[in-house]
This record gives structure tokens, sequence and C-alpha cells, in this order.
């Protein structure tokens, strides 16, 4: 049995569960290395207490075999009786992505067990990434700089978002990544007020502030990381002092990073300098997300989430003002919670720079 199969039964034991139903494919990909797409079809793996997990598998995937009891079956059988049988009383976690079309006829077929939420059991052991999972994630986050690094010098004055974004995109492939991790943002001007903005063809003009926030899919794991840059001289007066602020936010938060920190004071950190300087109102979202296999994973850096930092985290810091109408400045970076620090993933330069005009 794998270590991660380990740490999730010892949550489980923790969280009173005897036996936990994971359906979140990436979740099971996880713990067993078995990697299906089901679509709609069911695809379960039964973590139990006393080491006899199940997997309950469809004949139409294609498998390697197990080291795993399987539980084969055909569209058209009783799939979910399958599960019931295997069940053994008392309380079952489920993991949050599982169906209302299978969990209900479960329910209803095994009134006597007690089903509870358990995703947590899963999902704080992704929180904390180990060494394999480290060593793809630093690659994964020195293409996306080299790519990023690409960008600035290729960006131009008269180019439209949609040409950076693809630029971005087919670079990501060419150093090796399989592609990008979310919709690449490139935004001009007024558009990089919007946090999520969508590339279009919105032309880059001589003084336009830009927003570029990309990451790419390696070997299973996400980057992301943001730069915020200038054509040339800001056409708009604030942007320097705007830019100056945002990156001494990401800084700060960046500098208390450590075990044991509550993740709510890392966010509090970047978001009193912003709110002290009188544009709290203007950072409208919460100071970073935890990332892996999918580039926002359970965790979150927000005002309210009172857990503590541990070694082998990593998450995003990407404080944010955006000036609706104006402009927008983010600046992210993904950091690695180490035993005593942190080590920050991102390494292209932070300060404001002009790209060519
Ligand atoms: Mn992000």
């Amino acid at each position: 049995m794998n270590n991660r199969i380990e740490r999730v039964l010892s949550n489980m034991k923790a969280h009173g569960l005897s036996q936990l139903i994971v359906s979140d494919p990436k979740s099971i990909k996880y713990l067993t290395g078995i990697e299906i797409e089901p679509y709609e079809r069911l695809f379960a793996f039964l973590i139990k207490e006393d080491g006899k997990h199940v997997f309950f598998l469809n004949n139409l995937f294609t498998v390697p075999k197990t080291i795993f009891e399987e539980v084969w079956f055909s569209d058209t059988d009783d799939s979910i009786g399958m599960i019931a049988e295997k069940l053994s009383g008392g309380t079952l976690g489920i993991d949050k992505t599982w169906a209302a079309r299978f969990l209900i006829p479960l329910m209803e077929r095994r009134p006597d067990v007690k089903m509870v939420l358990g995703s947590d059991c899963v999902d704080d052991s992704r929180a904390i990434k180990d060494d394999t999972e480290i060593s793809i994630m630093k690659k994964a986050s020195e293409i996306n700089d080299t790519v990023m690094h690409k960008a600035l010098d290729f960006i131009k004055e008269g180019m439209t978002e949609k040409q950076v974004a693809d630029f971005i995109d087919a670079q990501f492939i060419k150093e090796g990544a399989t592609g990008s991790s979310f919709t690449t943002i490139v935004s001009f001007a007024g558009n990089g007020a919007d946090p999520h903005h969508e590339p279009d063809d919105t032309v880059l003009k001589k003084g336009d502030a830009i927003v570029i926030d990309q990451g790419c899919m390696y070997e299973g794991y996400a980057s992301d990381m943001t730069r915020s840059v200038v054509c040339g001289e800001p056409s708009d007066p604030e942007y320097k002092k705007v830019h100056d602020l945002v990156r001494q936010a990401n800084e700060k938060a960046e500098s208390i990073i450590k075990p044991g920190v509550k993740l709510c004071d890392i966010d509090a950190a970047a978001r009193d300098l912003i709110t002290d300087a009188g544009y709290g109102v203007y950072f409208n979202h919460r100071l970073g997300h935890f990332i892996g296999q999918t580039d926002h994973e359970q965790g979150d850096v927000s005002s309210v989430n009172q857990n503590t930092v541990k070694p082998g985290m990593i998450f995003s810091i990407e404080p944010g003002i955006y000036l609706p109408g104006r402009f927008g400045v983010r600046i992210e970076d993904l950091v690695l919670v180490t035993e005593n620090g942190c080590e920050v993933l991102n390494h292209e330069d932070k300060h404001l720079k002009s790209v060519e005009y």
C-alpha cells in the first residue's frame, strides 16, 4: 500500500470514518496511479480501514491490473448493488463530486449506513505535496517563468490580446508542457480591471497597462503566475504607485510564510498594506488558492481560512488592485512552504518594466 493511501487512512481515522468512497478521477489517480475519464459512467474507489480497498470499474475502461480488489460491471449491471454489497455498517465518507444519480440510489440500498461528506480526508492530503509532486511542480513553474520571459520580450505596441495569448500557449508546448492550465489571460488598459478578462481583439497602445496571467500543465500538474507591465511610459499617473504597492503586498505576504502561520494572516499581511494605502475596496478577491493537479484545488489564502500552513503546501500569492475603466495590477507567484519558510517558485522579475513600443 502506498504512502498516500496511508495518509488518507490516518485522516479517515481522525474523522471517525472506517470507509470512504473516492470518485474524483484526479483523487483516484493520486491514490492509485490509475487514470480514467469516466464521463457519465460510475468509477469509484472504496478505501477501507482494514486495507481491503475495492475498485469499481466499467468493462469499457482500459486499466492495467491493479493491486486492489476489482469489481467489474457492464452498462446494464446493477453496479450500485455491487457497491452496496461491499460496504460495512456504520459511517461511510463520500467525496464531494460523486453524482447524486449514484449516491441517492446507494443511500436507498443501504439505509443502515450513515453517509457523510468525506472529501477532506483526501483533499487535506492532496494539499501537502510529496517529493515527487514538488519536483514536477517546480518544473511546471520553471517552464512558466521561461514562457513569461519570452512573452514580455514578444509583446509590442499594435498587437492584440489574442495574439499575445496565442503566442504564450504555443510556447508552453515548445517548452515541454502539455498545454495551458487555464485560459491564458492577457489584458490591456481598462480590460485589466476585470481580473478574469478573456483575451480579445483589443490592440496594445503606447502607455497601456498590461496584465498577463498564465499557467501550464506539466506531467499532470499545473503552474500559475501573473506579471503586470506597461507599454512604454504609463499613461495613467497613478499606475506606478499602484504597481509598487501591489508588488510590496506580494513580497510582504511571501516574507511571513512559514509553518504554523495562519492562512488568514498571510491574506491580512498583503491586504492591510493595500487597505492602509486607500485601495482596499479595489482588491476584491482572496489573496491566493491552492494548486496541484488542477489550477485551483481545495484550500485558499483568504480572510476566513484559519488553518495553519504546513511544509509541502503549494499555493498562490496574488494581490491585485483593479481600477474600473482604467487599469489593473496583479502580481502572482506560487510558493512552496518549507520547514522554516517558503520557496518562491517563480523568478521572473516583479518590478515595473516597460515593454517595447
Ligand atoms: Mn492564480
